[in-house]
C-alpha cells in the first residue's frame, strides 16, 4: 500500500476528510502513517477551511504500531515520540479546526490523536483505553498533556494503571469526547460540524483555537487583557463588519432551540 492509500485524502468543498486506512492492523500508527497524516494534515491547513479525521474499518486507531515499536534505542525512541509531537501540534494548533470521527477502538495513541483535533465525535461503538502500563511502555503522543489536562490526571492514571476501557458515554462525561451519537452516525456528524465551522470569518476560529487555550493557562487578570485584545482585533475586520450587519438587516439565519 502507498503512502497515498495508507492515510485517504478527500476534498469536500470546504472540509477536508483524512482517513486513516490500515483495517487490517486495526489503523495501528506505524512510522509510515504518521509521516502520511502530517502530510495529509498540511495539505488539509492549505486547501480546507476545517477538517474530519476518521478510520477505515471497525475500529478509529488501535495506538502505536507495536510490531514496530519492540526494539528501539533511547535516542530512537525520543525521535519517535517528539514526530509525533510534531504532528499533533499541527492539528492542534495550526490554521483550521479539526475535527475526529470516533468509532470502536480509540486506544493509546488512537486517543492522543483524538485529543488533538478540537471537536471529537464519538459513535455508540467507541471505547478510549490507555492500554500503555499493560504493554511496559508509557504515553508518547501527548496524552500526559492533552488526556491530563480533559479528563483529569486522576482519570488518567487510573485509565493507565488499570488498563480499563471508557464508554463514549463515560468518555463524554471525562470531557474525551464532546459528541456522542448512534452507531455509525459519527462521520456525517463530524462532517456537518466541521462544515458549520467553516462558515465562521477565519479569524475567529483562529482566535478560538491559538487564543483560547493560552487564555487558560494564564493568570485571570493576564487573560482577561488578552480576551480584549483578541476581540478588538477579530471586531474590527471587515468580515465582522459585513456579518453583524447582515444581522440587523435580517439577511443572517437565527439561532434555533436545540430542539429543532
Ligand atoms: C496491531 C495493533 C497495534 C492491532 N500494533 N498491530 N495499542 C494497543 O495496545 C491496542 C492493541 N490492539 C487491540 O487491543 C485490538 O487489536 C483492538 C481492540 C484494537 C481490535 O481488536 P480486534 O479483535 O478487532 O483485532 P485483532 O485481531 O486484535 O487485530 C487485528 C490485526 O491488527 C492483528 O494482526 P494480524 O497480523 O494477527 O492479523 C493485530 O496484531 C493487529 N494490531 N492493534 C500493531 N497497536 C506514541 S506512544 C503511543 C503508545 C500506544 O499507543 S500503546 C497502545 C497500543
Amino acid at each position: 500500500m502507498s503512502d497515498s492509500e495508507i492515510v485517504l485524502y478527500e476534498l469536500d468543498g470546504d472540509v477536508a476528510i483524512i482517513t486513516l486506512n490500515r483495517p487490517e492492523k486495526r489503523n495501528a500508527v506505524s512510522d509510515r502513517v504518521i509521516n502520511a497524516l502530517g502530510e495529509a494534515v498540511d495539505r488539509a491547513q492549505v486547501e480546507a477551511k476545517a477538517a474530519v479525521i476518521c478510520g477505515a474499518g471497525k475500529h478509529f486507531c488501535a495506538g502505536l504500531d507495536l510490531a514496530e515499536h519492540v526494539k528501539r534505542s533511547p535516542i530512537d525512541g525520543m525521535h519517535h515520540s517528539r514526530g509525533w509531537h510534531a504532528v499533533f501540534d499541527r492539528i492542534e494548533s495550526g490554521k483550521i479546526p479539526f475535527f475526529s470521527a470516533l468509532h470502536g477502538a480509540v486506544v493509546g495513541g488512537g486517543l492522543e490523536l483524538a485529543t488533538a483535533t478540537h471537536i471529537r465525535v464519538a459513535d455508540a461503538t467507541t471505547f478510549f483505553a490507555l492500554p500503555e502500563g499493560t504493554r511496559g511502555i508509557f504515553v508518547g503522543g501527548g496524552a500526559s498533556v492533552r488526556v491530563g489536562r480533559l479528563a483529569g490526571v486522576a482519570r488518567m492514571t487510573d485509565m493507565m494503571l488499570t488498563g480499563r476501557t471508557v464508554s463514549a458515554e463515560e468518555g463524554e462525561r471525562w470531557n474525551l469526547c464532546q459528541y456522542v451519537v448512534g452507531e455509525g452516525e459519527a462521520k456525517a456528524f463530524a462532517i456537518d460540524l466541521a462544515r458549520k465551522a467553516a462558515q465562521n470569518a477565519e479569524m475567529s476560529n483562529y482566535a478560538i483555537l491559538h487564543a483560547l487555550p493560552r487564555m487558560g493557562d494564564m493568570s485571570r487578570s493576564d487573560g482577561l487583557f488578552l480576551e480584549s485584545f483578541v476581540a478588538s482585533l477579530a471586531s474590527s475586520s471587515p468580515e465582522a463588519e459585513e456579518r453583524l450587519n447582515a444581522f440587523l438587516n435580517k439577511t443572517a439565519a437565527r439561532l434555533a432551540h436545540p430542539s429543532k
